[in-house]
């Protein structure tokens, strides 16, 4: 067992009203974030993608035990191999798996099985989720709270891409198993969500979507 062992907080604080703006501003910047689904296949640098990526493994988890693993696909071959599959569990979907609710309640999405933005986009970013670590020595290391973990580090790698500049969609393929075999991840490690990554194309639009107002799903006591 490992001792605690402290060290001191690197804490900054902001006046009052710097800390307001810094909110304010966050909070419009944020706002601007929209799930993009028509990808400009402009490059962009890998190091901006390894910043996000810094975000993202910052994000706190269960014992700290950092459950995740996330593979950057930026090679054609790859995303052509992804598009085949995903297109196919997509056909299978819309054509026939997905009840007729579920359908209706995608119309306002626009979405179908056709998803050119895997080959187009420079990046898919594929994050697991580990059921369990695997030591050295082969021996399994107990994960904890997995799937609030890598979601949380998933909703930090959205945030940091979309305020290095990028534009992203959260794309679940289901069932997701293929990526497992296309990029040979080992068994203890579940897909848990596709990121695709870039600039949107100059012709991009987005579905005329709205949030709920905040009073309902906010309750101050
Ligand atoms: N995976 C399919 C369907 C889909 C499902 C949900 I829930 C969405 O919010 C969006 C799409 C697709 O990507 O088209």
């Amino acid at each position: 067992m490992t001792q605690a062992h402290f060290v001191p907080l690197e804490f900054v604080e902001y006046p009052a009203e710097e800390m307001a703006r810094r909110a304010a501003e966050f909070c419009s910047e944020m706002q601007r974030r929209r799930s993009v689904r028509h990808f400009s296949d402009r490059p962009v640098p890998r190091a901006i993608i390894e910043d996000c990526l810094r975000v993202a493994h910052s994000a706190p988890s269960g014992a700290n035990k950092q459950p995740w693993h996330f593979v950057v696909v930026g090679d054609p071959e790859t995303k052509r191999r992804i598009r085949a599959a995903a297109e196919a569990e997509e056909r299978a979907f819309y054509e026939h798996r997905a009840p007729q609710a579920w359908l209706d309640d995608l119309a306002p999405l626009g979405t179908g099985p056709d998803k050119p933005f895997l080959e187009t986009a420079p990046y898919l970013i594929a994050i697991f989720a580990q059921r369990y670590g695997l030591r050295p020595d082969g021996g399994r290391e107990q994960h904890y709270y997995v799937q609030e973990s890598v979601g949380i580090a998933t909703g930090m790698l959205i945030a940091a891409l979309h305020h290095a500049g990028l534009a992203t969609l959260t794309h679940t393929p289901s069932p997701m198993n293929f990526l497992s075999e296309i990029l040979g991840r080992p068994p203890h490690e579940r897909p848990y969500l596709l990121l695709i990554t870039g600039y949107p194309a100059p012709d991009a639009t987005v579905p005329a979507l709205s949030k709920k107002p905040l009073e309902e799903v906010v309750t101050f006591i």
